[in-house]
C-alpha cells in the first residue's frame, strides 16, 4: 500500500512509530479480536433533554421527532451488528468525497478535540491516537443508497478514546465515562478539517462498543479516498455517519450539525 509511503519532508519519532506499526499491520495476518458489548453499558439509557431540531425546515420536523421517538424506543445499547470471519471480507469502493478535497499532509494533520471537560482542548498526532488500544472489527458497511460491503477495520474504540479524552458532564462533576456515561454531555460532532462534511452522534452511539476511530481498512492504512489518516466507523448506523478524514471531534450539549440530516435524512440514521 502506498498510503504510508511516499511522504515528503522530515518525520518525527512519532511518525516513524506509526509507519512501523502500519507496516506491521499490512504484513501480519490479523487476529480477530471480536468486539463485544461492554458490560458497563447494561441498564444505561441515554436521556435527551434537548429536543431541538436546529436548522430543519418545519415540515420535516414532525417526521424527525417521530423517528427520534422510534429510535429511542428501539435503541438497545447492548445491541451489536453481526461480525464476520476473515473469509467474508470484501473490497470497498470509495463513496462520497465531501471534505476530502484538500491535499492531505499526514505530518501536519492533527486530531482536534474540542469541548473537553474543564474547557480543555487537544491536538493529537496519529501516533498518539494509535497509542490507544487497537481492535479489529469485521462488519458490514451499509450505504443508505442500497449497497453494502463486509470490511475489516482496525482502530480504537471511540469509547476508549472518550475515556482518555473525556467530555464534560451535565452537572459539572468530574467525568467518569466508563461508570457514569449517563452524566456526559449528550452529543458528539465530528467534522473534516475543511468542515465540508460533518456528522452528529448521540453519546450512546459514540460509546457503542462497535463504534471505532479507524486508521486501517482491510489490513492496509486508510487511503485518501477512504478517509486517511483517521475516520469514524459506526456500524450500527448507515455509512453517511462514518465520517472520513476526521479533523475535529467536538463534545456538545446541543445536537450538532449533520450534513445529511440538513438534507432531509434521519438524524439518527440507524438501521
Ligand atoms: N468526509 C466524508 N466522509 C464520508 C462521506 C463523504 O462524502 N465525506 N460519505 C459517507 C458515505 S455516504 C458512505 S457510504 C461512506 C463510504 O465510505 P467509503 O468511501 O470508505 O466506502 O463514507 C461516509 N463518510
Ligand atoms: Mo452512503
Amino acid at each position: 500500500m502506498t498510503a504510508s509511503k511516499g511522504r515528503k519532508g522530515r518525520k518525527s519519532a512519532g511518525d516513524a512509530e506509526v509507519d512501523r506499526r502500519l507496516a506491521r499491520l499490512t504484513r501480519r495476518g490479523f487476529v480477530t479480536m471480536g468486539v463485544t458489548a461492554a458490560a458497563g453499558y447494561a441498564g444505561w439509557r441515554w436521556l435527551d433533554s434537548r429536543p431541538t431540531e436546529g436548522g430543519l425546515p418545519w415540515p420535516l420536523r414532525r417526521a424527525h421527532e417521530a423517528n427520534r421517538a422510534l429510535w429511542e424506543r428501539l435503541y438497545d445499547p447492548d445491541r451489536t451488528v453481526p461480525t464476520y470471519p476473515p473469509s467474508r471480507i470484501q473490497s470497498l469502493r470509495v463513496n462520497g468525497g465531501h471534505g476530502l478535497r484538500e491535499a492531505l499532509d499526514r505530518d501536519a494533520w492533527r486530531l482536534r478535540v474540542a469541548g473537553m471537560a474543564g474547557g480543555a482542548a487537544a491536538a493529537l498526532t496519529l501516533a498518539e491516537v494509535m497509542a490507544l488500544p487497537a481492535v479489529d472489527l469485521i462488519t458490514e458497511l451499509r450505504c443508505i443508497e442500497g449497497w453494502s460491503r463486509i470490511v475489516h477495520w482496525t482502530g480504537v474504540r471511540f469509547a476508549d478514546f472518550i475515556a482518555a479524552y473525556p467530555p464534560p458532564t451535565v452537572d459539572g462533576t468530574p467525568p467518569d465515562p466508563r461508570r457514569r456515561p449517563d452524566l456526559l454531555v449528550p452529543y458528539v460532532g465530528l467534522e473534516t478539517p475543511d468542515r465540508d462534511y460533518y456528522v452528529g452522534l448521540d453519546m450512546a452511539s459514540a460509546l457503542h462498543s462497535q463504534t471505532l476511530l479507524a486508521w486501517a481498512l482491510n489490513g492496509e492504512p486508510l487511503t485518501r479516498g477512504h478517509g486517511a489518516p483517521l475516520r469514524l466507523v459506526v456500524p450500527i448506523k448507515y455509512g453517511i455517519k462514518s465520517l472520513k478524514r476526521i479533523g475535529t471531534i467536538r463534545y456538545a450539549s446541543e445536537r450538532p450539525a449533520d450534513y445529511w440530516a440538513e438534507r432531509g435524512y434521519d438524524w439518527y440514521s440507524g438501521h
